[in-house]
């Protein structure tokens, strides 16, 4: 397994240098400055190469291994007339990528919001911060924020209530940040609302699209890219839908193991793999982490590691925990990774990054993108590396 780290850009508050200082050796990261939709030139991904690449002599030189992500426009996703011109740009970006030597590709196919959180600053026992999802919230900004339409019939009786009840004890400044949190875009996050009534607009877009029309999009999309992926030996890695259901009405179809039978059933091509997001996929209780580690052994080429601790009353709810101390047998996983990549003939290596660490110590007092700090990822990552060191020699 090889460690990497994702780095944002020069305007990231963790720079390479202090990646450096990690130890890891591959860095993930994208051109985010390019609009969804537009090509990634060659120029450009060459510059931020360079950014990564090039350091003094004697410093050990870092790699840009793996993009995270290329975003695919809305537009393809809802099939809408015109959609073949961001099709085509996004292969072009993964040929530009291709040819300047970077060929792990992770991508995502989530309608409107991306990954989402309602809490970027939950106190956990230690003194620490961390990100939570949680559900009562989420469906307080649903029914009375931003008041979707039909929003009442996704909830119980008691869910109605207990939402309204929550509502109205919290303050402005309370729904204003939980607003921003929900539409105003996580880092990485591949689309971003300039207002609720934006976000209701785009919403509306997917009024009629079912999850089983949604899959006919990815495949359409996928039928295109994956026999170019597979001529320039890309490795396509699709990231899972966090968290790992339908919200606000959005059919969200990368969730379950099922979900990727289903897709590897439909495109069976190598170059169709995924990010083993193990702290998406354990935000439901029904999917068992080793299990699934083990019977996409083959289709895993990145993987994000970290792990959540879900409420005891209420499933869809979670904090995210420790990489070592939450609701996943983080042990368990990467041995089975670490076996999945022994079995690999072609000798590719399984890339995978500490994924989102606690803001703690000199963190706390630092303008951080969420998830993303120093220490805290550091922490993380220095706990998974003493697992596959112990794991490797054992
Ligand atoms: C959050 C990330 C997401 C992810 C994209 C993948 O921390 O895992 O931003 O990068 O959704 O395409």
């Amino acid at each position: 397994m090889r460690e990497s780290w994702r780095w944002f850009g020069p305007d990231d508050p963790v720079s390479i240098d202090d990646i450096r200082q990690t130890g890891v050796t591959d860095i993930v990261s994208a051109l985010h400055a390019v609009p969804a939709g537009e090509v990634w030139p060659v120029n450009a991904i060459r510059h931020h190469q360079q950014l990564i690449e090039i350091c003094k002599p004697g410093l050990a030189p870092l790699r840009w291994s793996v993009v995270e992500s290329i975003p695919v426009h809305e537009d393809i996703k809802l099939a809408r007339p015109g959609h073949q011109v961001y099709i085509d740009s996004w292969i072009a970006s993964m040929e530009n990528l291709a040819e300047c030597g970077i060929k792990t590709i992770c991508y995502n196919f989530m309608p409107v919001i991306d990954w989402t959180r309602t809490d970027l600053s939950y106190q956990l026992p230690s003194g620490a911060y961390a990100l939570r999802f949680d559900q009562k919230k989420f469906a307080a900004f649903d029914l009375y924020i931003l008041q979707r339409d039909g929003a009442q019939a996704d909830y119980t009786a008691a869910e109605l209530a207990e939402a309204r009840e929550l509502f109205a004890a919290m303050s402005d400044s309370e729904r204003t940040t939980l607003t921003n949190n929900i539409i105003a875009g996580l880092p990485g996050k591949m689309t971003a609302a300039y207002g609720l009534d934006d976000f209701r607009a785009m919403l509306a877009n997917y009024a009629g699209i079912s999850r089983d029309q949604l899959r006919a999009n990815l495949l359409a999309f996928l039928t295109q890219v994956l026999p170019r992926a597979e001529q320039l030996g890309v490795k396509l890695a699709i990231h899972p839908d966090d968290p790992p259901r339908d919200m606000l009405g959005l059919p969200r179809i990368v969730c379950t193991a099922a979900d990727l039978e289903l897709l590897f059933a439909a495109a069976p091509s190598p170059a169709n793999g995924i990010t083993l997001c193990v702290g998406t996929y354990a935000s439901r209780h029904d999917n068992d982490l080793p299990a699934m580690a083990k019977q996409f052994a083959e289709r895993i080429h990145f993987s994000h590691l970290r792990g959540v601790s879900r409420d005891s009353d209420e499933q869809r709810s979670f904090y995210e925990a420790s990489h070592l101390d939450s609701d996943v047998n983080m042990v368990a996983v990467v041995a089975e990774l670490l076996r999945a990549e022994a079995l690999r003939e072609d000798g590719s290596p399984i890339y995978f990054r500490p994924d989102h660490g606690h803001q703690m110590m000199d963190d706390i007092n630092k303008t951080v993108n969420p998830g993303y700090s120093g220490i805290g990822r550091l922490k993380g990552l220095a706990e998974v590396r003493g697992v596959i060191r112990a794991l490797s020699h054992g």
